[in-house]
C-alpha cells in the first residue's frame, strides 16, 4: 500500500492525483491517525485473516466485487456514495482480494487528503470518526473482504455540521489528540 498527500487537481477521481514530485506519507502519521495496516498475502490468506479477525473481535465478514459487472445497476450510483466524504459510527476493515482501488483519509489537524494505493493483500482499519471516502482507480474493478465488529451497520455520515458533532467524531479527535 503506497500513501501519499492527494494533489487536489480537479479532474477523474479514479487518476492517481499524486503530487510531482510525490509526497508520501509515513507509516508513523497513519499510526498517529490511528488507520491500521497490515499485508497478508492472498495466497493461503484465510487462517492469518481468521486470527486477525479473531484477536480484534470481527465477528461477521462478507465480500463485495466493486465493477460494473459485479454492481449491475446500481453501480454508477454507488461509485458516486463511495466518494462522497464521510465518516461512520464503526470502523471500516477491508481486505483486498483483487484489483486495486484508492481510500482518501482526511489527516487531522491540517485537514489534507491522504491517498492510500490498495492492492491485493493490504488489510486496512479505517477508525470510526475519520473522515474518509473511496473510488476505483482506473482499471475500475476491486473485490474485497469487508470485516465487521458486531452487526454490519453501513450508514456514511456525509461531513457536515452534525457529524463534526458525532459523539463518534469527538471520540476519535480525542484519541489522536486533537481538540474539536
Ligand atoms: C466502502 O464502504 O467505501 C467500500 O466498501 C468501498 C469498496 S471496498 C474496497
Ligand atoms: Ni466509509
Amino acid at each position: 500500500m503506497r500513501a501519499y498527500y492527494y494533489d487536489n487537481v480537479p479532474g477523474d477521481q479514479r487518476l492517481p492525483h499524486d503530487y510531482s514530485p510525490s509526497r508520501p506519507v509515513s507509516e508513523e502519521t497513519l499510526k498517529a491517525l490511528q488507520v491500521e495496516h497490515w499485508v497478508v498475502p492472498v495466497d493461503g490468506h484465510l487462517p492469518k485473516i481468521n486470527a486477525i479477525a479473531e484477536e480484534r473481535g470481527y465477528k461477521n465478514r462478507d465480500l463485495i466485487n466493486v465493477s460494473k459487472e459485479g454492481m449491475g445497476e446500481i453501480y454508477e450510483e454507488k461509485i458516486k456514495t463511495f466518494f462522497e466524504e464521510h465518516m461512520h459510527e464503526d470502523e471500516e476493515i477491508r481486505y483486498i482480494l483483487s484489483g486495486s482501488g484508492f481510500f482518501d483519509v482526511r489527516e487531522t489537524p491540517t485537514d489534507e487528503w491522504i491517498r492510500l494505493a490498495v492492492e491485493p493483500g493490504d488489510l486496512i482499519v479505517i477508525p470510526a470518526g475519520i473522515y474518509h471516502r473511496f473510488t476505483l482507480d482506473e482499471a475500475n474493478q476491486i473485490q474485497a473482504m469487508r470485516l465487521f465488529q458486531d452487526e454490519p451497520k453501513w450508514i456514511p455520515y456525509n461531513r457536515s455540521e452534525a457529524t463534526d458533532t458525532n459523539p463518534h467524531r469527538i471520540e476519535y479527535l480525542k484519541r489522536v489528540g486533537v481538540r474539536a
